[in-house]
């Protein structure tokens, strides 16, 4: 494995990249996409100092000569090609043979990870465009009696003839009947291969990939196309806590909040379905939102589907039951990309654990309980981009009750993205 060191410049800007390439697949991955020329500027030499130790480093420069002037991105910035900046990049075959300097390199790529520049937003918009018009498809398509593979399969085949994107972002999760209750399904071991019965709540988790850009979006319907009272019920909590948590997002918010959040109204909502009783405000003390969602609510995208940066050095994990499961413990910023994917599951082993703790068992009415058994559970997942006082959805399917019962029954009733809490 080595890692490849790339600056070039791409008619109208500059771009730094940093690839890791191993060496028996001759797979490349990229690290690091930057087209910020101020922070070029500013990391020059931290870079430059980090080159030494790699492997290997080719720089190449294309269609600029040095000492041209580019214009940034559109914008009215200039960067002038000097000399000196690619003085040492330039010659690269006296690059061989450096150390790499990780403790310095990390934090650096890592937050030039973390927050998206235009164009990288522009990719992340597409990935998800297509992504959820895959989902889409797979609405109108899925019936009782197909496999659940199959889903995974037109996924794939819709993203790949119409995105040209050739792989998904991680393996599809297929999740039908009480599969919806296992976070990680689909997996090799459970390789979404059970036929999806009458009655079934379907959670497919799946996201395309293009040029190394995710996305992450959870679908949860019922297989009929028609939801049960419980299955309406437990899926309009969930997108009741999904839609409070995207009115809450903006700059400067905890994401560990956000998480209490969801939890909170999670709660407020089984109470109110008769599965709960007492205070929620004593339910939140004992962590009883954890036994029905035991992850964490979203994590950072991007080059990766959970993405770097969800905790620099001196952010630390809140080591509490849900919470500690979350990715990304700092405070939410502009340009960062997220996913927002509360959910609520009915896992046996968890139910039964609460049961046993007389903490947690005091809240849980049993006999309402038991009839979620074999339930599975729901999940909505969308994509947000945080912008300057709120967020931009980049997720677009069919999310209320309403919208998916018309979209599944093949209407073509036109649906618009709930993105306040008001309207669910
Ligand atoms: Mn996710």
């Amino acid at each position: 494995m080595f890692i490849t060191l790339v600056l070039y410049t791409d008619g109208m800007k500059v771009i730094i990249k940093v690839q890791r390439v191993n060496s028996a697949t001759n797979y490349e991955s990229t690290l690091l996409v930057n087209d910020d020329v101020a922070y070029f500027h500013e990391h020059s030499s931290q870079l430059r100092s980090q080159c030494q130790g790699f492997d290997r480093a080719i720089i190449t420069q294309a269609n600029t000569p040095v000492g041209s002037t580019i214009v940034y991105a559109g914008e009215k910035k200039t960067f002038k090609v000097t000399p000196e900046i690619f003085s040492t990049f330039i010659k690269g075959s006296e690059m061989i043979n450096f150390q790499v300097n990780n403790t310095l390199l990390h934090p650096v790529i890592v937050e030039c990870r973390l927050t998206k520049t235009d164009m990288e937003l522009e990719v992340l918009r597409y990935t998800n465009k297509i992504s959820s018009e895959a989902h889409k498809m797979i609405m109108k398509h899925v019936k009782p009696g197909m496999k659940e593979y199959e889903m995974e399969s037109l996924f794939q085949h819709y993203c790949y003839t119409k995105g040209g994107m050739r792989h998904t972002s991680y393996t599809c999760i297929c999740g039908t009947g009480n599969n919806s209750s296992i976070l990680h399904y689909g997996h090799a071991g459970a390789p979404n291969e059970k036929t999806i019965v009458d009655g079934d709540m379907c959670l497919f988790d799946m996201g395309g990939e293009y040029y190394c850009y995710s996305s992450d979006i959870t679908c949860s319907f019922p297989a009929n196309g028609r939801f049960t009272s419980d299955q309406r019920n437990v899926y309009e909590a969930v997108l009741k806590s999904s839609r409070a948590v995207m009115a809450a997002i903006k700059p400067g918010v905890k994401w560990t909040e956000m998480h209490r959040l969801a939890d909170r109204v999670h709660l407020e909502e089984l109470l109110r379905l008769g599965l709960l009783s007492g205070s929620v405000d004593a339910m939140m003390e004992v962590h009883l939102g954890s036994v029905f969602m035991p992850h964490g609510l979203g994590h950072l995208l991007g080059i990766d589907v959970h993405d770097v940066g969800g905790y620099p050095e001196g952010t630390e994990r809140v080591n509490e039951p849900g919470l500690k499961s979350l990715r990304m413990g700092r405070l939410v910023q502009e340009r960062m990309v997220l996913t927002v994917e509360p959910g609520i599951y009915f896992i046996n082993h968890l139910l039964d654990q609460a049961l046993s703790n007389p903490k947690q068992s005091c809240f849980i009415n049993g006999a309402v309980l038991q009839r979620f058994r074999g339930f599975g559970g729901v999940r909505i997942e969308d994509d947000i981009a945080v912008t300057a006082d709120g967020i931009e959805l980049l997720t677009c399917v069919p999310r209320t009750v309403e919208d998916i019962e018309a979209f599944m029954a093949d209407s073509e009733k036109t649906f618009s993205p709930v993105v306040s809490s008001q309207k669910v």
